[in-house]
């Protein structure tokens, strides 16, 4: 591309065009509530994904969808001579949780949107290209982050075939009916060396941006992640005729492994946490004491030895209840994943941008799991945060200022630039 227009380094970006696309995006699925329905592959993350396809033929831009739902956007106007090298990612995700916020994922995926479409308008001369990625399931309706995780590591057959969503649905055939295939799915995973270098931009969802009144987080690490369902096997019987004494009743011994939960994580660290998100008893009927209950945990510890720990804690205090109770009970955990530093190198632009922008910046951890962990195992990564009013996040109230928006975009437009510009 010739150089036009704006040189790169004085180069930001667009905020009316980036917060009336965020304006536009966050009404695809919106509830009632005002938080949003936007599960990976549903209805209305497929409408959400042709408003981004529209978004980017606007602006003249080509769009790729890769065997799993990731997305790669590119400018079809890059110099023939580097348009075969490995690509600076920019992105983030566009699903959500049930009843999520608007900026948790949107937020990087539009922002990124935006650096591209300046980088392409300006004819910016590169020594490699940009591209704008949408990561699939990121929140983890089937997998927590799928999308990165089939590009870092790849999943099996049996994996996929066995995902099941949060409707309890299989992801075989919802991905099926988007016209997906395991086959597809199965043919993701990237070459060491395909990405040059990812970069994401993403709200902290925590409180201490605000509390320290500074507008740019430098991400220092990704929390160590695991999970899966505790299921509790007792006996169904009729909730009348049936003595206290006599009962095996598994309801109660999911009510005692939640109340045990805060113990479990204490003994292993003050930074240990751990999360029951759902839980679920059947047959499901009030006058029949329930025969199995399942109960989700998520738990997260930055360092790796501390979650394998986490991990043994909660299968040893749900044995110790089951014993207690005269249950069985089964554990389904899936693959923990790695707690992730962030690249030194890309670190330091990130706070050189902000300082160049005159932002408060400091280097902070990620108690959120984010798709740059995965991405961090198979090229340098690093990420932005901008601060959440109030710290909140995975609710409607989840809410950061236009103008740490525009901050966090034009800090993630300098840092894209420099990383395409200069190789790591
Ligand atoms: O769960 C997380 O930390 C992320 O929002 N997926
Ligand atoms: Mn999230
Ligand atoms: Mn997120």
């Amino acid at each position: 591309m010739g150089q036009t227009g704006e040189s790169a380094s004085s180069l930001s970006i667009n905020a009316e065009r980036l917060i009336s696309d965020f304006e536009e995006l966050r009404q695809i699925g919106r509830l009632p509530t005002g938080g949003l329905g936007r599960a990976s592959f549903s209805p209305a993350d497929g409408e959400a994904r042709e408003w981004f396809f529209g978004r980017c033929a606007d602006a003249g831009l080509t769009v790729r969808t890769d065997g799993i739902g990731n997305i790669m956007v590119s400018s079809p106007a890059i110099d023939p001579a580097i348009a075969g090298l490995a690509p600076v990612w920019a992105g983030s995700h566009i699903d959500a949780v049930p009843n999520g916020g608007a900026f948790d994922g949107p937020l990087g995926v539009l922002a990124a949107l935006e650096c591209l479409r300046r980088i392409h308008e300006e004819g910016i001369q590169l020594e490699r290209p940009v591209q704008c990625v949408i990561y699939a399931d990121e929140e983890g309706n089937y997998s927590h982050l799928l999308g990165s995780s089939a590009l870092a590591r790849g999943f099996t057959r049996e994996e996929l075939e066995s995902m099941t969503g949060r409707d309890g649905d299989q992801f075989v055939e919802t991905f099926a009916a988007v016209g997906g295939s395991v086959e597809d799915a199965l043919g993701v995973t990237l070459a060491p060396g395909a990405v040059h270098a990812t970069v994401e931009l993403h709200i902290e969802q925590g409180p201490l941006l605000e509390q320290r009144n500074e507008q740019i987080g430098v991400v220092s690490g990704i929390v160590a992640l695991g999970g899966g369902v505790v299921t509790f096997l007792g006996r169904a019987d009729h909730a009348g005729t049936t003595p206290m004494r006599l009962r095996k009743d598994a309801s109660i011994a999911a009510g005692a492994l939640l109340v045990a939960l805060p113990a479990v994580a204490a003994a292993v660290s003050e930074r240990a946490v751990v999360t029951s998100g759902i839980i679920a008893v059947e047959p499901g009927a009030s006058n029949v004491i329930p025969g199995s209950a399942q109960v989700t945990v998520d738990f997260r510890e930055p360092d790796a030895e501390a979650l394998e720990a986490l991990e043994a804690g909660i299968i040893r205090v749900s044995e110790s209840i089951a014993a207690e109770y005269g249950l069985t009970v089964e554990f389904d955990f899936g693959v923990p994943i790695a707690p992730s530093p962030m690249d030194e190198g890309i670190r330091a632009i990130i706070s050189a941008a902000a300082e160049g922008r005159g932002l408060a910046w400091s280097a902070l951890p990620s108690g959120a799991g984010h798709d740059s962990q995965n991405m961090a195992t198979i090229a340098p990564t690093g990420m932005i945060f901008v601060p959440s009013i109030g710290g909140r996040s995975h609710c409607p109230e989840e809410n950061t200022a236009w103008a740490d928006v525009e901050n966090g975009a034009n800090v993630l437009l300098d840092t894209v630039i420099h990383l395409a510009r200069r190789s790591l």
